[in-house]
């Protein structure tokens, strides 16, 4: 028997559709002011795509704002000019907008709300990656098969022969290195590396991202983590697992109810886990169940059952009860999904 290849089937080899690539350029290239919008409540990927283009176009003498609705999370205080993002636009007429990362307006939050004026009627480039983007410019350039919009940017760049400093590579590098989680989602491809060793030679470095991104913990998250996973428990011969955050914890390891983040994942990785459960107390509310699965077990129909909502592999709901009440009737309805 052949064996089959192990990488996805249907990895793009093509580059983009270089008739839109040059009329996205063409009309950057006839622009003076330029706006450049990451979407609300931004991520890597949306902060480094605008702010690689908005450097690589700074080159070519074009003034560009960089702006989003949302102040940029502190855990990218490396990537270069995060310290520019505006979360206004300002009163000054621009030429051309570049919205990234998101296919539609309402997207970009308030910042539309805001510049309703301006941004119904601009010019606009709309560059993004997602499945369910409409495009909400004249020229938009939606590939679904990038893993991030910064790759989608890359290949242009590449496509148009046009040279990217290192700042800008370092940038568009954030992105790609943060929506595949350092190349590990499967929307990962031959292509995504091709564009990240483009990056590479431009001067970025892999692990000056992964490391602030996803390695440097502060010291009240380590301990916070240490409380919840010594409260680890299992049944069901380990298919299910589940732990508890509790208010206790929080103040013991003067941890935020933020640093949680990721705890959902940690426990679903445990070896022969197949539904996991983080139950999180809050002083003032109702508890939070956060759930992780693995097929064929369907995370958001349990915690539709529950009144939430997610994804197929992490969903979370919050129960209407006690801890304690959370704990016997949520850990009883997951036993009965692994029988
Ligand atoms: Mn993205």
């Amino acid at each position: 028997m052949m064996l089959q290849p192990a990488g996805r089937s249907d990895a793009p080899t093509a580059g983009l559709d270089g008739e839109q690539v040059r009329a996205a350029w063409a009309l950057m290239m006839n622009a003076g002011r330029i706006a450049l919008l990451a979407h609300e409540h931004p991520d890597g990927d949306a902060l480094g795509s605008a702010l690689g283009l908005a450097q690589v176009l700074r080159d070519f003498g074009k003034t560009c704002v960089v702006a989003c609705a949302d102040p940029p999370p502190a855990l990218y205080a490396f990537v270069p000019g995060i310290n520019e993002v505006q979360t206004d636009l300002g009163a000054e007429a621009v030429d051309l907008v570049v919205a990234l990362d998101a296919g539609d307006l309402s997207r970009y939050g308030a910042l539309y709300e805001r510049h309703r004026a301006l941004l119904d009627h601009a010019r606009t480039v709309n560059i993004d990656h997602h499945v369910t983007s409409r495009g909400c410019g004249e020229v938009n350039i939606i590939d679904v098969a990038s893993a991030a919009t910064a790759e989608i940017i890359t290949l242009m760049l590449m496509q148009l022969d046009v040279a990217i400093s290192r700042d800008a590579a370092v940038c568009l590098l954030t992105g790609i290195v943060t929506d595949t989680r350092a190349f590990e989602f499967s929307a990962t491809t031959p292509r995504t590396l091709e564009a990240a060793a483009h990056l590479m030679r431009a001067g970025a470095v892999p692990a000056e991202i992964v490391k602030p991104v996803y390695r440097i913990n502060s010291l009240a998250k380590v301990r916070l983590w240490g409380h919840v996973l010594e409260s680890v428990e299992s049944a069901v011969d380990g298919r299910l697992v589940w732990s508890c955050l509790t208010e206790e914890m929080l103040q013991q390891s003067g941890a935020t109810a933020d640093l949680d983040d990721g705890l959902p994942s940690y426990l679903i990785d445990i070896a022969g886990a197949q539904i996991a459960a983080l139950f999180k107390e809050h002083a003032d509310g109702y508890p939070r169940v956060s759930l992780r699965t693995v097929h064929p077990y369907d995370a958001a129909a349990i915690a539709a059952h529950f009144g939430g909502g997610g994804h197929v592999r992490a969903a979370g709901f919050t129960f209407q009860g006690t801890l304690a009440d959370a704990l016997r009737v949520v850990l009883a309805y997951l036993e009965q999904q692994l029988l």
